[in-house]
């Protein structure tokens, strides 16, 4: 199988280079300088037509947004390496939720955080408080989770733990601090030893 990853260092694809790491994926990488608007080349837009990092090409066919190329990854080779479970059980539906509840429920807040804290003209108090009761609510949510447990779906290890971890993460540098959740504060910390987490990715 052949694996194209389109990405740039710092960004939304970095989640993907931890999770291919993790995994032990053979692949090629395309740097993408965002910065510099490769993503909005013709040939990038037939790639990705968001113009957006990450992507993969897997045997010449893209998939693109960081969630999807998560749920493929776990299902394609997490399986396989003892990540991900398997379909059919009680943890793959749970997997499923905590991977959506990370990307579309908890990232969205942390995307109005992030807004309503910037220094432009979005910037705006009150709409950062609001997003930060919101994230403290979700992050309330993860704390019951994790009390008890090692990771998100028990004693062992698991890509669900990556990206969580990784979009939480993330909102932390946004002004989402994990400080008053001690479980996932101490979570945080133990997902951060994982040696597909170090290096410059
Ligand atoms: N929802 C997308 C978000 C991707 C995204 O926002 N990528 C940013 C980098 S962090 C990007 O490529 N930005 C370039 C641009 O918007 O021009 C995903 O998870 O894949």
């Amino acid at each position: 199988m052949s694996v194209v990853f389109y990405w740039h260092p710092m960004s939304s694809a970095t989640p993907i280079a931890c999770a291919l790491a993790e995994l032990g994926v053979a692949h090629d990488r395309v740097r993408i300088d965002i910065r510099n608007g490769e993503q909005r080349t013709p040939e990038y837009l037939a790639i990705n037509p968001n113009g957006k990092v990450p992507c993969l090409v897997v045997d010449g066919t893209p998939i693109f947004e960081g969630l999807a190329i998560h749920l493929w990854l776990g299902d394609r080779f997490g399986v396989a390496r003892g990540l991900w479970p398997a379909a059919d059980t009680p943890e793959r539906l749970q997997a499923l939720s905590w991977c959506a509840w990370a990307y579309v429920t908890y990232m969205a807040v942390v995307g109005r955080l992030r807004l309503a804290t910037s220094d432009d003209a979005l910037r705006d108090p009150r709409h950062a408080a609001a997003a930060t009761a919101e994230a403290t609510q979700l992050l309330d949510v993860l704390e019951a989770r994790l009390a008890g447990r090692q990771w998100m779906l028990g004693a062992e290890y698991s890509l669900v733990d990556l990206v969580v971890g990784q979009v939480v993460g993330y909102g932390t540098y946004v002004g989402a601090g994990v400080a008053d959740h001690p479980s996932v504060a101490a979570w945080l910390a133990r997902l951060q030893q994982r040696p597909a987490m170090q290096g410059e990715v």
